[in-house]
């Protein structure tokens, strides 16, 4: 009897749940119509230029969004929303007041909601911004990894259980290969916690999808290791699929072409009734089910996929209680309740003016009502104020958070040598780093796609250990077969080994890079890579950057100067990118020296958060970020010299003397990276002919540009004393002076500097794919080499 009694009170509940979600649904799906049709069409427009917005890919996912965000998810799970479902995500936040309708009004405008969800410019506490479609996808798969990463070394926080990492995908999103290397690598490192829940609407930005496309989708997952749960017909079709001529109906729908169904779906219930009949027709219980719906009802029933039917979503959802990682695919219509609903151009459509007010009707919004929160729903207001009040994922006040500095030791690691390479310095900064017990040592964490130790970092990882979520032996030491490589992986190691994949390795340096807002438990990630193949992972870069990630990259070799490797392994751009990447310092030094003053100074800048001391008024040392080494295998001479304080200031700053000019000397010459040798040589032997021509030493072009463009815009906005390092540097020299800039790579990365004081350039550096070859005949080519500098210099001269 009593259990009868709290059955029937369960189920009760479970409708008043129901129901409510139902209405909150409604209701950010007006909302999220809303912002973009006021984006569009009430705001005015000062350039003439659309708005935009995707109202039939919000729709698509208004569903599983609200059952995800309302019901699914617990306050440590993490989301990546599908790009363009930006306004869902805002709509729901608004609806737990985390959003504010100024904002949303000011959707895709200055300071308003963003189009795409942002960690940094929203303000509604975005878990994973995206954007560039799949990175976000595959990001969660990476965080997931880095969640591992924490807890297992105990750093999670007391009782912090592990979140689910989820992805809201496009199935459009499905035909970027970042997704599939993703998936690779997270089968290898044995991934948990991972939900991708794909929205499958069959249509992308141009098309229908390929109707032979899901089969294979499923298969791969499975292949990987993944459970697929498909979603496919909601609880109306399946109460249909019972009745007479039931399993008829489904395999028609089941045949059913993606392109017809849509079309379909946009021509709505007299459509159905004509294909049907025509199909069907002669099947028995079909004609009863025809009479039974008229066309608003049979449409209803016939688009009714379990991706946008609430009870089946969380069904489905509350089903999985482990932590395999899981694939939904979730069949939707996209463009669902609106207008143009299942249309093959409705990617950028927008409900013009009319259908609009059509639409406000059918939701019973009253004028001036449209932002309301919870009116004209059929639930009332108190009663969704308090199912919202209780609602698990918004239990967290704020969901990103920091964590403590990392103290940093007063004595970092200088190694010594006569000849020494920068690369083969940086593996004995870190080697020597990982022999000692420091917090810093503790927090570092270095990760490779498969050049770790054609980086050096192979001194690191034999004392720190390959990280892995369950150990594993080394099996050549085992059988002791000599290597210089131990390589036992267990929960305690601090290097991540990844597959050949720099998109993933950008993936993860983001994630790694993230760990102290997403998980209060910072850590120093340092990545490698040959420098060349930043271009290949250049979008997950700009993504972890846009992110506000903090990481070191160190790319090497670089430029012409890894000469045998040849061409296709040689770096022209780099040295630019490094420019003008945002969020990312790059430095080029050229001795090991200036490089152990930088790395220890990157790890105080990875933590910088807007507190604190700026180093230097012009650029954002306050903020702090990420930073970029390139450097090289050359062997390079190294001074005979103990570094100051001023010179340390110099070498971040970006750059300093080697030789001073004299006073209006006529002539410098200016260099990075690996051609100081050069540049050395062919600076001697000028000076017999200019006794007081200056050689200056550039590490960090980046910096010295940043600095020099936002000294400018202080003096444009008034602060007529401002100065930049750069042009303190370069005010020895006679206004007249000529400089001659050298690189490896190309000469637009130093020749700016003439336009610093208006001296004459002369750059030099690297415009055309390289060759194999050895440097000497390689800086002959492509004119690198002593003769080339004194060449430049000699045409400064006479041009004087
Ligand atoms: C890397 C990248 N290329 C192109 C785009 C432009 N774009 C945005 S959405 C989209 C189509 C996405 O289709 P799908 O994932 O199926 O989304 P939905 O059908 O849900 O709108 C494209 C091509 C983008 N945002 N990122
Ligand atoms: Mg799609």
């Amino acid at each position: 009897m009593t259990t009868v009694r709290t059955a029937k009170r369960q189920t009760a509940m479970n409708e008043d749940r129901l129901a409510c979600l139902n209405a909150l649904e409604r209701k950010v799906l007006w909302l999220a119509s809303w912002m973009i049709h006021n984006a569009n069409h009430i705001r005015p427009s000062r350039d003439g230029l659309k708005v935009g917005g995707h109202q039939a890919s919000c729709a698509s996912l208004t569903t599983l969004m609200t059952a995800l965000y309302f019901d699914v998810l617990r306050p440590e799970d993490r989301v990546a929303v599908k790009p363009h479902a930006s306004p869902v995500f805002h709509a729901i936040q608004y609806l737990f007041g985390r959003q504010t309708r100024d904002k949303l009004e000011a959707f895709r405008a200055f300071g308003g909601a963003q189009s795409y969800p942002s960690r940094t410019k929203d303000t509604d506490d975005v878990d994973i911004s995206t954007g560039s479609v799949g990175l976000g996808v595959a990001m969660t798969s990476f965080v997931s990894l880095v969640q591992d990463y924490v807890r297992l070394k105990g750093w999670l926080g007391e009782g912090v259980a592990p979140g689910r990492m989820v992805a809201l995908v496009g199935d459009g999103e499905l035909d970027e290969g970042n997704i599939f290397e993703a998936l690779f690598e997270g089968w290898k490192q044995d991934v948990r916690n991972v939900w991708w829940i794909i929205d499958y609407n069959r249509q992308s930005l141009d098309a229908v999808v390929t109707d032979r496309l899901f089969g294979r989708i499923d298969e791969i997952f499975r292949n990987m290791g993944w459970r697929v749960v498909t979603l496919k017909y909601g609880t109306r079709l399946q109460a249909a699929f019972e009745r007479p001529g039931g399993k008829a109906l489904r395999q028609w729908i089941d045949d059913c072409p993606n392109s017809l169904y849509s079309a379909l779906v946009f021509q709505g219930g007299a459509a159905w009734r004509k294909h049907l009949s025509a199909d069907l027709g002669g099947v028995r219980g079909i004609e009863a089910l025809l009479d039974e719906h008229d066309d608003d009802a049979l449409h209803a029933l016939m688009t009714n996929l379990a991706g946008q039917d609430m009870a089946s979503v969380l069904e489905a959802f509350h089903a999985v209680d482990d932590d395999l990682p899981t694939c939904f695919i979730a069949y939707t219509i996209k463009g669902f309740g609106l207008p143009f609903a299942g249309h093959k151009d409705n990617h950028a459509g927008l409900m013009n003016v009319d259908q609009m007010a059509e639409f406000k009707r059918q939701n019973g919004i009253a004028d001036g009502a449209e932002w309301d929160r919870l009116a004209a729903l059929d639930r009332p207001a108190d009663e969704l104020e308090a199912f919202i009040a209780q609602v698990p994922f918004a239990a967290r006040e704020r969901r990103s958070g920091t964590a403590p500095r990392i103290a940093l030791p007063a004595d970092f690691p200088a190694p010594s040598a006569a000849t020494m390479s920068t690369q083969e310095g940086f593996g004995r900064i870190l080697a020597e780093l990982g022999r000692g017990e420091s917090e810093l040592a503790e927090r570092i964490v270095t990760t490779s796609p498969d050049v770790t130790v054609s980086t050096n970092l192979g001194g690191w990882v034999n004392r720190r250990g390959i990280f892995s979520r369950t150990p594993r032996d080394d099996v050549f030491r085992e059988q002791k077969v000599v290597s210089a490589q131990r390589w036992a992986m267990s929960p305690q190691g601090q290097h991540i080994e990844l597959g050949i994949a720099e998109n993933n390795l950008f993936l993860l340096l983001g994630a790694l890079g993230l760990s102290h807002s997403l998980f209060g438990a910072r850590l120093l990630p340092i990545g490698t890579l040959y420098d060349p193949f930043i271009q290949r992972g250049l979008d997950a870069l700009n993504y972890a950057c846009y992110q506000d990630a903090r990481f070191i990259v160190v790319a090497t070799p670089s430029g012409i100067t890894l000469a045998p490797e040849g061409g296709a392994h040689q770096s022209i751009g780099t040295p630019l990118i490094g420019m003008v990447q945002d969020g990312l310092a790059a430095f080029e030094p050229a001795f090991v020296d200036e490089l152990s003053v930088i790395l220890a100074w990157a790890f105080d800048y990875l933590q910088r958060d807007g507190s604190g001391e700026s180093d230097t008024a012009w650029l954002r040392d306050r903020e702090g970020g990420s930073v970029y080494l390139r450097l090289s295998t050359r062997p390079v001479d190294q001074p005979d010299r103990a570094p100051s304080e001023a010179f340390r200031r110099s070498v971040i700053d970006g750059g300093y003397w080697l030789v001073p000019p004299g006073p209006g000397a006529e002539l410098a010459i200016a260099y990075s990276g690996a051609v100081a040798t050069e540049a050395i040589e062919a600076h001697r032997q000028i000076l017999e002919d200019v006794p007081d021509a200056g050689l200056l030493a550039v590490t960090s072009a980046d910096r010295l540009n940043a600095g020099w463009h936002a000294a400018e815009r202080a003096r444009q906005a008034g602060t007529r004393d401002a100065r930049a390092e750069v042009e303190a540097l370069l005010a020895p020299l006679s206004p007249n002076a000529a400089l001659v800039t050298v690189l490896d790579g190309h000469p637009a990365g130093l020749g700016w500097l003439g336009a610093v004081r208006g001296h004459r350039v002369h750059p030099l550096g690297v415009e055309h794919f390289g060759q194999s070859g050895d440097l000497p005949d390689l800086y002959r080519h492509y004119r690198l080499d002593v003769d080339a500098i004194l060449d430049a210099a000699a045409a400064a001269c006479l041009g004087r």
